[in-house]
């Protein structure tokens, strides 16, 4: 982008989507991390949005019929999303850069609905260890953070696949998955039969993060019409990022993880952005929330020098 787009700071302090409970207090730990004076000191406008949370923590009851098998906390995960998609669409909608702060990642299923309406082929930079490619067929454990990717894609419950309209939100050739370490059976099944671009450890490891980002940057810039980069700081190291719910060794360092937002900076095509698996719970000294400030930073545009 030229101009700078003031950003919509969008907290969601929600962690029903996980099987464990902390990430609800990652956007006050990361904005106790110095997020806003981070992006204050490169001149950034920031907009704050009034955090999305359930009335109560109490979500909207479902009619008893709703099969809810292998779906933890799905009225919660519906109306929670229901309301961030409106709050991410009106930010679209103003012109301004939606930064969405989880909480864990079923929030990306409400943050894609949102956006979606606004592009003809949204871009997706899903940086995670997992896929989250999961429906609840396939899902190991009934966590909907392990299948927001599928819902976005329209495959999964149709209440949850529903918020903002029926159709796919995202389309397989628009996404990239970068770090993928974690894939369950059903979900590689799916990468492969959906011909998903899909950038492993391995692949990093081979090519090293700078050829990967170049090559993920060529094949989504050409055909896309907005970038919106979904990180899950469990991408990174559990050296690097110890406070996360589901972490996985073999990870991104912390300066290849910083390469990868410099480099989607450098090439002016992000729309939007979420940073979200933060769980404090489980931090050692604030490290992983200082992180993801770091990597925001950098991902909106702070240079060394
Ligand atoms: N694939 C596993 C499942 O579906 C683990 C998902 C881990 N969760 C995340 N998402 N943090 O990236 O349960
Ligand atoms: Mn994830
Ligand atoms: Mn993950
Ligand atoms: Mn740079």
């Amino acid at each position: 982008m030229s101009t700078k787009p003031t950003i919509a700071a969008i907290s969601v302090p929600f962690d029903l989507g996980a099987g464990r409970r902390g990430a609800s207090k990652g956007p006050k730990a990361i904005f106790q991390a110095g997020l806003l004076r981070g992006l204050q000191q490169m001149n950034m406008t920031i907009q704050q949005v009034p955090e999305i949370r359930l009335p109560n923590d109490t979500a909207a009851p479902l009619p008893p019929e709703v099969d809810k098998k292998n779906l933890k906390y799905l009225a919660e995960v519906i109306d929670i999303n229901t309301r961030l998609a409106e709050q991410v669409s009106k930010a679209a909608e103003q012109g301004q850069f939606p930064l969405v702060i989880g909480g864990d990642h079923s929030i990306a299923i409400g943050t894609l609905a949102g956006l979606s309406g606004h592009y003809t082929n949204l871009g997706v930079i899903w940086i995670d260890a997992h896929s989250d490619l999961n429906t609840a067929d396939t899902s190991p454990s009934g966590n909907i953070h392990g299948m927001s990717l599928a819902i976005s894609l329209g495959m999964g419950h149709p209440l949850l696949t529903g918020i903002q309209g029926d159709q796919a939100k995202v389309k397989p050739e628009n996404i990239v998955l970068i770090g993928s370490r974690s894939l369950d059976e059903g979900e590689k099944k799916l990468i492969r039969s959906l011909g998903i671009k899909c950038y492993t450890m391995h692949d990093i490891d081979r090519k090293g993060m700078a050829a990967v980002m170049q090559d993920a940057i060529t094949y989504i810039s050409g055909k896309t019409d907005g970038v919106h980069v979904s990180f899950d700081v469990d991408s990174l190291d559990p050296l690097e990022a110890p406070g996360t719910g589901t972490a996985v060794k073999g990870g991104l360092q912390f300066r290849e993880a910083h390469l990868a937002v410099e480099m989607l900076h450098e090439a002016g095509i992000v729309t939007s952005a979420e940073f979200v698996e933060v769980n404090p719970l489980l931090d050692d000294n604030n490290k992983t929330s200082q992180l993801a400030v770091g990597l925001i930073s950098s991902l909106l545009g702070k240079q060394i020098l």
